[in-house]
């Protein structure tokens, strides 16, 4: 049987990608100048964020009208307006705040207050996974790399961006997305102190408390149209920040272990039993293909799971078996 990996053309097309990982730190940036890739990536994101919007808005609908019906089961402090204070209601409650201002009171309205936390966990999960959160930072780090592409010299580039590596540094990641949270947390302040006249410390409180999620037993802190309003925006835009900032860290921790692991892995040297192991086709040498696969398994990246497929697609493609595909196995109808 002929060795699936070890033929020339394979090894050419793998010299090709060998080229394009020899310099894994500037992949970000090279990143940079494919607009086409990024393009493509931003109409795909726009479609969901669109979707979700959608989902969002169709919830928040129902939530406000089933409010408008059945305003008696609740227990208000403050009215406003009965379609704002629904808004507001649904918000406090979808985003987990739980203020106590506006409470269900009969068994209608409690029934509907359960499954409104339900189906809106299903909703805050669309949005966060929607990408449009973690795209503010996205975004931010595209900025900062090429702030730091045009101006390599500068303390703040050299600051926020791993020159060397290409790569916005873990430091930059968590300021921004403090930045993000401080920016909430001042919004909140000032709808607190100049909307609803409520003292500079109690406003940093409250809007400390609110941004966090807390929440208390807050019963004073928005009580006019305006303050329920703007409110309802922000509880909504703070949550998601902050649940998507979390994310955003957590992907960010993830990426920086898988690069300490990939740096670990391509210092190691082979054992034989190793070298064996990696011998996919038992040809009694490792192609470069089987060596990228060992290393990549070695990295966590790739199972045993993921190659088996991937080989049963390369055996349909490939169906005399002589261990390559060619242009006239993918276009037999165009060949000669
Ligand atoms: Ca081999």
């Amino acid at each position: 049987m002929q060795a699936p990996f070890s033929d020339y053309s394979t090894t050419v097309d793998l010299h090709g990608f060998r080229r394009s990982i020899s310099a894994p730190a500037m992949a970000e940036i090279n990143d940079l100048s494919h607009p086409n890739d990024w393009k493509t990536e931003q109409r795909d994101s726009k479609s969901i964020v669109r979707k979700a919007v959608a989902l969002l808005v169709v919830y928040l609908s129902l939530g406000v009208l089933i409010y408008w019906l059945n305003q008696d089961g609740f227990i208000l402090k403050n009215h406003a307006h009965p379609v704002v204070d629904g808004l507001y209601f649904c918000i406090v409650t979808m985003c987990t705040v739980g203020y106590g201002d506006i409470t269900p009171d009969s068994v209608v309205t409690k029934l509907f207050s359960m499954l409104f936390v339900l189906v809106g966990f299903g909703v805050l999960y669309l949005l966060l996974t929607s990408g449009m959160f973690t795209c503010v930072f996205h975004l931010q780090e595209r900025y900062m790399l090429h702030a730091a592409m045009y101006d390599p010299e500068s303390k703040i580039s050299s600051y926020t961006v791993d020159m060397k590596e290409g790569r916005v540094r873990m430091r930059a990641k968590v300021g921004s997305a403090l930045s993000v949270l401080m920016l909430s947390l001042v919004f909140g302040v000032l709808v607190l102190h100049f909307v609803e006249k409520i003292g500079w410390f109690d406003s940093v409180y409250l809007s400390f408390m609110s941004v966090t999620t807390v929440g208390y037993g807050e019963q004073e802190a928005f009580k006019t149209l305006t303050g329920r309003l703007l409110a309802s925006v922000w509880l909504l835009s703070s949550t998601l920040s902050l649940v998507g900032g979390f994310l955003y860290l957590a992907e960010a921790r993830t990426d920086k272990r898988n690069r300490e692991r990939s740096k670990q892995v391509l210092g190691e040297n082979m054992s034989i039993s190793q070298f064996f192991a990696a011998d996919i086709d038992n040809n009694g040498y490792l192609s470069i293909a089987e060596f990228v696969i060992y290393k990549l398994k070695e990295m966590g990246r790739i199972t045993s799971e993921d190659i088996i497929p991937i080989i049963n697609r390369f055996d349909q493609l490939d169906p005399t078996h002589r261990g390559k595909i060619t242009l006239p196995d993918l276009f037999p109808a165009t060949s000669v």
